[in-house]
């Protein structure tokens, strides 16, 4: 073994993958592959913990790989799974349900408040327990480094405390984790109501901006995007969200720092600053799809099988451990 860190990351095969999952998560992980082993899931079992159709979600397991592909996760550098073929994942899940977490726990999780809503008496028992099976991947593989968005604070930070509770009562069996967050990108923006993050649940598709949009409805969803009062670029969170935000996604899309932005701008208006972006949008839309679309469903099959071999090994060593450990091995 060499002596990198490991790094664990995962997306939900749910719903149409966007712009904000890309700029808050998977855009961090390409540059970090060099540095860290690391390991990036398809995860299934969580996009069923609300209710998916079959063929769809068949459909979109294929889809997150190819987009991780795409993106520049390097299978040779990388390992890249599908999170049920790996049944050690729900096995932990299930000890880390019974040694690990409090019914207080998961009731603290903004997360589950909100994809519940009013009727959290019939959400599901899964949408309740989502953030023990992601403290499973997490444990499963030493992981020392969770990048994800900023909506994911809290689930690592479970994680952290499932770790040190069970650490505290077994010895040291887990490595206790850490998220990444960066400091611009965490959280981008719905683009009809800054207030609200860009969701990939979200019923209405003018709100955010997928990898596999039509390029012209994705330009003109930037120039229906709001905006604030006045006619100013500049950047300001709280008095104009919904510019830095349009700010924050041609910086992140466009490789430019936001300073520079705010300057080349000044003087200009809205409308100006929203045909450019909508052209930085679709210039990074047109080169990644271009990417996507030589991935072959083979080559999406062949990278599955193979990360799962990989990753089956590292957890089944790490479930062994704890298995003996609470003492049904
Ligand atoms: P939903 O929006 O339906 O809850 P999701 O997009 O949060 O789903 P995933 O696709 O699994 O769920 O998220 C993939 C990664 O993208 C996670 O690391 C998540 O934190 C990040 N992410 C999601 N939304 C945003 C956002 N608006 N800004 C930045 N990062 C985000
Ligand atoms: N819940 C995460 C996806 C996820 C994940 C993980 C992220 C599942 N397991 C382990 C990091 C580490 C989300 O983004 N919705």
């Amino acid at each position: 073994m060499d002596n990198k860190k490991t790094l664990f990351s995962g997306v939900q095969p749910s719903g149409r993958f966007n712009i904000a999952g890309y700029i808050g998560a998977v855009s961090q992980w390409v540059k970090m592959q060099e540095k860290y082993n690391c390991i990036f899931s398809i995860v299934d079992y969580h996009a069923i913990t609300i209710k998916q159709d079959p063929q769809v979600l068949k459909r979109q397991i294929k889809e997150v790989a190819k987009i991780y592909l795409a993106a520049g996760i390097d299978p040779k550098k990388s390992i890249i799974f599908q999170q049920s073929a790996i049944s050690a994942h729900t096995e932990l899940t299930w000890i880390l349900n019974c040694y690990g977490v409090r019914m207080s726990d998961l009731n603290k999780m903004t997360q589950f408040k909100d994809k519940a809503g009013k009727n959290q008496e019939s959400a599901s028992v899964g949408l309740f327990d989502y953030p023990v099976l992601m403290a499973a991947d997490i444990l499963l593989y030493n992981t020392n480094l969770v990048p994800v968005g900023e909506d994911q604070k809290q689930h690592v930070e479970l994680a952290r405390d499932i770790a040190k509770r069970i650490n505290f009562q077994f010895g040291d069996l887990f490595v206790v984790p850490q998220a990444i967050i960066k400091e611009e990108g965490a959280r981008i923006m719905s683009l009809l109501n800054p207030k609200n993050k860009m969701s990939k649940s979200d019923t209405n598709q003018n709100n955010s901006i997928a990898l596999l949009d039509d390029i012209d409805l994705a330009k003109k969803k930037i120039m229906k995007a709001v905006t604030d009062s006045g006619s100013e670029i500049v950047y300001d969170k709280e008095e104009k969200p919904a510019i830095a935000n349009l700010l924050t996604i041609y910086a992140q899309l466009g490789n430019r720092e936001i300073p520079r932005l705010v300057k080349d701008y000044q003087g200009k208006g809205y409308s100006d600053f929203k045909k450019d972006l909508a052209e930085v949008v679709a210039k990074f839309l047109s080169d990644f799809q271009t990417k996507y679309n030589k991935i072959s469903d083979k080559e999406v099959e062949d990278v599955l099988n193979e990360g799962a071999k990989r990753a089956e090994k590292l957890a089944k060593y790490k479930l062994d451990e704890i298995k003996n450990a609470i003492g049904v091995k």
